[in-house]
């Protein structure tokens, strides 16, 4: 019976793209300048994720950004919809932390099931701040 399970299971994921781990893993989101940032001056931040399926079923989504202001935090998300036409929050990605170059990385262990349809990777001017403000993208990157 339980190999029959096995089985069914098996043949359901090869027919469904809904069964995530092996149709995103691997996946190199390119990260393009988006807008402004917070202090008004084009946004010269770019970078990639990379989407990495985890031995537990989650993803982990390593992001990579250079050209940022120094010393800066960054809230990101990943966003239903595409970066030209936006769409709201799916998934809260943990924070950028620029270094002294402008560089940062993170890296967040999502939900593989999460990971679906039509989405994008954006990263925002601001952490979260007590006004609840993060302001508009600075970088941003269609899921494809
Ligand atoms: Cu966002």
């Amino acid at each position: 019976m339980k190999h029959l399970e096995k089985f069914v299971l098996a043949a359901l994921c090869l027919g469904l793209a809904a069964c995530a781990p092996a149709a995103v893993d691997g996946k190199k989101v390119a990260l393009s300048s988006l807008n402004a940032f917070a202090d008004g001056s084009a946004s010269t931040a770019k970078g990639e994720a990379t989407l990495v399926a985890q031995t537990d079923g989650k993803t982990k989504i390593i992001v990579s950004v250079t050209g940022l202001t120094k010393n800066t935090k960054h809230i990101g998300h990943v966003h239903n919809g595409a970066c030209a036409a936006g769409g709201p929050v799916a998934i809260v990605l943990l924070r950028l932390e620029s270094d002294a170059n402008g560089n940062a990385t993170a890296e967040t262990t999502v939900d593989t099931a999460k990971l679906t349809g039509s989405q994008y990777v954006q990263y925002h001017q601001r952490d979260v701040g007590a006004d609840g403000g993060i302001g508009g993208g600075i970088v941003c990157g269609d899921i494809k």
